[in-house]
């Protein structure tokens, strides 16, 4: 069986991020032998060329995949909202998280806290119950890794779900398929970088686009997963987000 690897790249400006500096962009790969150095270059182009700056540190980890450790798991579906301003987002995402079990009060202040991270690298983990953060350290939060799509399955899926192809959304609804896949009952997302105003939610098995999710311009975003604490064992939920390899599609 062929070997596959785990490729990671986390850049920064003024610095490493464990000595202060300020995040710039990650990326996050798996693949076969013959991919991986154009995957690493490609990588290093994307920190030395984003609209969040020039960065000045850049971590690139690669590592072998046992095939056998790897789990195969379906994406989630896809649908578009409209929201035509930041202004409604708070509307529109209670709407579609209607059914969620979670006070308004919690919501709305999870879509402020999305929308104005600045000082987060990966995920913050909050309980659905009373609102408390559950992941351990205050500026990484929690870094998904080790996910990607089966590229074959990704072109066939494409095409049936006749879904508008950009790199950064296909890599959204992997992490976002994994994030569902480890027991997440909701996750709230939006890009950091400012030229990108459309972030998601994971709700029941979907990935919901919300446009104007932000105001054009804003250097800041991240990403909360809603768990039951009642329900979940964290240090195993955890271990799955940041080390289990999955691949998005079949098993062949
Ligand atoms: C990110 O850049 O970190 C999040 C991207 C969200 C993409 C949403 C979409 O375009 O469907
Ligand atoms: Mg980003
Ligand atoms: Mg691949
Ligand atoms: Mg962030």
């Amino acid at each position: 069986m062929k070997k596959w690897y785990s490729i990671r790249m986390r850049s920064s400006k003024g610095g490493s991020h464990e000595n202060g500096g300020q995040h710039i962009s990650g990326a996050e790969r798996l693949v076969k032998q013959t991919e991986i150095e154009t995957t690493a270059l490609e990588m290093i182009h994307r920190a030395s060329n984003h609209t969040r700056g020039k960065a000045d540190f850049i971590s690139l980890k690669i590592e072998t995949v046992q095939p056998n450790e790897i789990h195969y798991i379906s994406p989630l579906r896809v649908k578009e909202v409209t929201n035509s301003h930041p202004h409604t987002a708070k509307k529109v995402i209670s709407e579609q998280l209607a059914t969620l079990p979670i006070q308004q009060e919690l919501l709305f202040s999870l879509y402020d806290w999305v929308i104005h991270d600045e000082m987060t690298r990966g995920a913050i983990i909050v309980d659905i119950n009373n609102g408390k953060r559950l992941d351990p350290s205050i500026n990484r939060g929690i870094r998904v890794s080790h996910v990607d799509w089966d590229n074959q399955f990704k072109d066939r899926w494409q095409i049936k779900n006749d879904i508008f192809y950009n790199e950064r959304r296909a890599e959204a609804i992997a992490l976002s398929s994994k994030v569902a896949a480890a027991g997440t009952i909701c996750e709230i997302c939006c890009s950091d970088d400012p030229e990108y105003t459309t972030g998601y939610l994971s709700y029941q098995n979907t990935f919901i686009r919300v446009p104007n999710m932000k105001e054009k311009y804003s250097p800041r975003g991240g990403r909360v997963f809603i768990i039951d604490s009642t329900n979940i064992q964290l240090d195993q939920y955890i271990h799955f987000l940041e080390k289990t390899p999955v691949l998005i599609g079949v098993k062949e």
